[in-house]
């Protein structure tokens, strides 16, 4: 990120501390790990730090979003966490089209671990970073809206067990935030894809961020949003932004703090188009045309 100063995540620590402490204390009563991670970023919006010894004995990982990730970069990142082991599916959560394999694929995984209590129930314990999708998971998981769900982080405060009729239950549990990831490339990604709060970093920052990160990267697709703009001229940034959105200040200013709002926003509700951030090891990194 030529230009500006690195990006930082402001974290609480002693809040991340017990968080952790209390999903662990969570999943100690589980029988299988719902992990939810966002497709955009499966790298780094996944715990470093999950697997408990022992228990719970079954783990599934659900990318979240993969409507606003690319396609292609979401079916190799599955490829790979299955050939690492890992029983993977992505998905829109919102729609339904996906829950009926998320059942099959933690009864069965759960039957196989444990065949001795195949018709017992399944208590399935579902944890990731704040605003993921949790809860609109376990929603559709149930086919009801009994957890609450909502756009911005935080909005599970406390757990209890959902029965989705059957034999699974599912416990919905507060995001959980982990204070390793706090500055450069990774923060920006959690930052951009609305997965910590806002309230923990500069969105000023984080858009000038997100901006060099995306015209590095996927120039094309802010010129299809914003129009072209002429660097060389001196025009660069959120200005480009503030300039096309009408975002300026009462003497013809760009607004650069608004103009960020915006641009994240953009990024976020997919209007800039879908963007996969980190992709597996091993693959090229995604330049448009290149
Ligand atoms: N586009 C898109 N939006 C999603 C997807 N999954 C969830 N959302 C939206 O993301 C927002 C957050 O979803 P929640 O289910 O509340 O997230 P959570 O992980 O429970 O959040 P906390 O309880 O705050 O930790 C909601 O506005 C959802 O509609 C998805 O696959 N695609
Ligand atoms: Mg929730």
């Amino acid at each position: 990120m030529q230009g500006s100063p690195m990006f930082e995540l402001h974290w609480y620590p002693g809040h991340m501390a017990q968080a952790v402490r209390t999903t662990r204390e969570l999943m100690r009563l589980a029988d299988a790990v719902l992990e939810v991670a966002d497709a955009r970023i499966p790298f780094t919006s996944r715990h470093p730090n999950l697997p408990a010894s022992g228990r719970p004995i079954v783990r599934v990982l659900l990318l979240s979003r993969a409507d606003l990730a690319e396609p292609g970069v979401t079916r190799a990142w599955i490829r790979r966490f299955r050939r690492e082991g890992l029983v993977a599916l992505a998905a829109d959560l919102r729609r339904d089209d996906w829950t009926a394999q998320a059942r099959k694929l933690l009864s069965a995984s759960v039957n196989r671990a444990r065949p001795w209590a195949a018709r017992q129930e399944i208590r399935v314990v579902v944890v990731g970073l704040p605003n993921v999708g949790k809860s609109t998971a376990i929603n559709r998981l149930i086919g009801k809206a009994k957890a609450r769900t909502g756009g911005r982080p935080g909005v599970t405060r406390r757990p209890g067990w959902i029965s989705a009729g059957g034999r699974l239950l599912f416990l919905d549990t507060p995001g959980v935030l982990w204070p390793q990831i706090t500055r450069g490339k990774p923060a920006l990604y959690l930052a951009a894809t609305g997965c910590v709060p806002d309230e923990v970093f500069d969105v000023q920052a984080a858009g000038r961020a997100l901006w060099e990160e995306l015209a590095a990267r996927f120039p094309e697709r802010l010129k299809a949003r914003y129009g072209l703009w002429d660097e060389a001229g001196g025009e660069r940034g959120l200005e480009v932004v503030a300039r096309r959105t009408g975002c300026l200040g009462r003497y013809g200013e760009p607004d650069e703090a608004r103009a960020a709002a915006i641009l994240l926003n953009d990024f976020r509700t997919g209007r800039l188009g879908p963007f996969s951030l980190e992709r597996p090891p091993k693959e090229q990194p995604s330049t448009e045309g290149g």
